[in-house]
């Protein structure tokens, strides 16, 4: 697995309903409640790294949204020419709009409060199962699959992250490898290179855990703990087409047909032996747990199926800013 950098993080994908075309509208949702901590946090949680109160200060005319920092609007370089896998060249220049995203990944304390308002559905029962340590109410949510990771930021009137997006906010305006800096990940940075097992310090740490590896906008563990899902369709051509300025991959129908093309052309991936993929996946970012430190880079391009639910994957939503 360690050796398998992309395409997919692990084999455990199991065989479960694809709901990724299907998933409802998010205006029949019923909104999430006020968050009740009795019901939501029944066990006893103590928080790293607590939301910082200070989140809720006013920004301009728009006050920040509980747990969210915002990334300004403004260009930044997203990709790279040197290193990497070919998905991730060239370097170029995308701007974006100034939007909000969580500072930390969703917890399990979090996601619980949506399953208990009958809203989002469990996280997996075999990753809890086999990974006990990893279920603690402050440690982000895994066991996850994209629609899951969907409904839920839909629940809380968020959205995903798009791939540029996450791009920018481990990046800043410097270009920088990792979200502290350019400096290769240390265990006091962040969360990877760990032997995958069932206990506590076998997989994740609670969110929050290395305040010293905070992004350029302070979010924390952008780059291990658990990979994240994005909102967009994974792309490997993302960065050729006349969209790339905008951060923006083409639609699944563009890209189911690119990979016609890969297959028929005899290529066994876009990059290294994996199978080039027969369906529309989505992209994932930031590296996991379970990772060499070459795997957590800023520009790493990595997906999955949507119906994908696992140890190392889990996510944090993202929300547009007025201005
Ligand atoms: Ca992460």
């Amino acid at each position: 697995m360690l050796t398998s950098r992309r395409s997919r993080v692990s084999n455990l994908t199991g065989p479960l309903l694809l709901l990724s075309l299907l998933h409802c509208s998010r205006d029949n949702r019923p909104p999430p409640p006020a968050i009740d901590a009795a019901v939501a946090a029944p066990a006893a949680t103590t928080y790293a790294a607590p939301i910082d109160a200070s989140a809720d200060t006013e920004t301009g005319t728009e006050r920040a949204p509980s747990g969210m920092l915002r990334v300004p609007a403004g260009s930044f370089t997203m990709g790279a020419d040197r290193g990497g896998e070919a998905d991730e060249r060239p370097a170029h220049t995308v701007t974006l709009d100034a939007f909000w995203l969580d500072r930390t990944e969703v917890t399990h304390e979090a996601y619980r409060a949506c399953v208990v308002a009958k809203v989002c559905r469990p996280s997996a029962a075999d990753v809890a199962r086999q990974y006990p340590g990893s279920q603690g109410a402050s440690h982000p949510v895994n066991g996850v699959g994209w629609d899951d990771a969907q409904t839920y930021c839909a629940w809380m009137r968020k959205r995903l992250p798009r791939e540029a997006e996450f791009e920018k906010a481990v990046r800043g305006t410097d270009a920088r490898r990792y979200p502290w800096g350019n400096d290769k990940p240390t265990q006091s940075l962040t969360v990877f290179a760990r032997a995958t097992g069932p206990d506590v310090g076998q997989t994740t740490d609670p969110v929050g855990s290395h305040p010293d590896g905070r992004g350029p906008y302070g979010h924390d563990d952008l780059a291990g703990n658990l990979w994240e899902w994005m909102d967009d369709p994974y792309d490997p051509f993302a960065y050729g087409r006349p969209t790339a300025p905008e951060g923006k991959p083409a639609g699944c129908k563009e890209i189911l047909a690119a990979q016609d093309n890969l297959r028929a052309s005899g290529r066994h991936g876009f990059t290294g032996s994996n199978p080039v993929p027969d369906e529309c996946e989505r992209a994932i970012r930031g590296g996991a747990f379970n990772y060499p430190p070459e795997g957590l880079r800023a520009t790493n391009r990595v997906h999955h199926p949507t119906r994908t639910r696992i140890v190392m994957l889990g996510f944090r939503c993202a929300m547009d800013a007025r201005r």
